[in-house]
């Protein structure tokens, strides 16, 4: 009688734990270890597609689930997707805001439901302390410092005693153009070869850049030294004019341009263009890193920039890898 006693009350622990473990075990597998909710500003680059890429491909390694929305380049499609974040109880929010201003209304939203927000890419202008806990993206001062400063280099190296450039900028009152366009602008300021004789905007789109460019050579024609253009997007867009107005690029009309997408460094081996400035879009793996630990109740840093480097016809173009963008 014993034995069966023994025998049935091991069989009895075994199935409960069983079960426990079993019970266990899919509570965890089912219950998300982070759920993030990302507003991305539109796929007008192969920069922002490659930045796209990145976050969802990092979400998937760590098993992160990711609320993906694209807002087509429209502020009010961001705002209208955090609401919905909001609402459904993300534990985390991220986004890539177009522009600078505007995001207060919301973002108390966000505070007030006690979800913490993340910056990427961009940043915003705001009188309201606290409303974001980190900023994860690239210096875009630095990326027109070293714009203005590969110019200065180039102009010496040329013996060019003045030096007239045309600026095709990014998105209106985005972070990049306004951080890019003081950098090139504070670095050059001293030099008194070097004046701006236009600046037009192109939104970071390609077809704009093109519209830009013929706009520029029908209005400053061979006046025109340099194009400092703010994304390669722009920048591909631009040379096909500038050849159809009979000007070699890279050689008539030095040019300058952000991002580092393999397009561009293509055409930067081949010499129509003169210089490119890195700008990584691949912040997926410090967005999910600073996600988890906000998560977690933990410190984060208040800004986090990747390290940037810049290609041009100064160096061995030949060791440039693939850009994976
Ligand atoms: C820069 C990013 C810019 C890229 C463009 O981090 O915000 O937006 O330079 C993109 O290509 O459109």
């Amino acid at each position: 009688m014993k034995r069966k006693v023994l025998v049935l009350f091991i069989a009895v622990t075994v199935l409960m734990t069983a079960l426990s473990g079993c019970g266990g075990q899919k509570e965890n597998q089912n219950e998300p270890k982070l759920l993030l909710g990302f507003s991305q500003l539109g796929s007008e680059s192969a920069w922002r597609i490659g930045n796209t890429k990145d976050i969802e491909t990092q979400a998937d390694l760590r098993g992160i689930s990711l609320m993906f929305e694209n807002a087509n380049q429209k502020q009010e499609n961001q705002i209208a997707a955090i609401r919905r974040f909001i609402a459904y109880k993300v534990d985390v929010i991220a986004f890539s805001p177009i522009v600078e201003e505007g995001w207060d209304n919301v973002l108390m939203e966000a505070k007030t439901a006690g979800i913490p927000v993340i910056l990427v890419d961009r940043d915003i202008k705001t009188s309201k302390a606290g409303l974001t806990a980190c900023l994860i993206g690239s210096d875009f001062y630095k990326e027109g410092v070293m714009a203005a400063e590969y110019l200065i280099r180039k102009a010496d190296s040329l013996g060019l005693e003045q030096v007239n450039i045309v600026e095709i900028t990014g998105t209106e009152n985005s972070t990049p153009m306004r951080q890019r366009q003081a950098g090139f602008m504070d670095t050059l300021k001293n030099d008194n070869r070097m004046r701006v004789i236009a600046s037009v905007n192109g939104d970071f789109l390609k077809s704009r850049g093109a519209e830009c460019m013929k706009h520029l050579l029908e209005t400053y024609g061979e006046t025109i030294d340099v194009v400092f253009s703010h994304n390669d997007e722009m920048t591909l867009g631009a040379l096909p004019e500038i050849e159809r107005a009979g000007y070699v690029p890279g050689k008539d009309i030095i040019i300058i341009s952000i991002d580092g997408g393999q397009e561009a460094i293509d055409v930067l081996k081949s010499g129509k263009i003169n210089c490119v400035v890195e700008c990584t879009p691949k912040l997926g793996r410090a967005l999910m890193e600073t996600a988890m630990k906000l998560k977690a109740g933990g410190e984060v840093e208040k800004e986090i920039h990747p390290e940037e480097q810049m290609f041009s016809d100064e160096t061995d173009l030949t060791r440039i890898g693939p850009r994976g963008y």
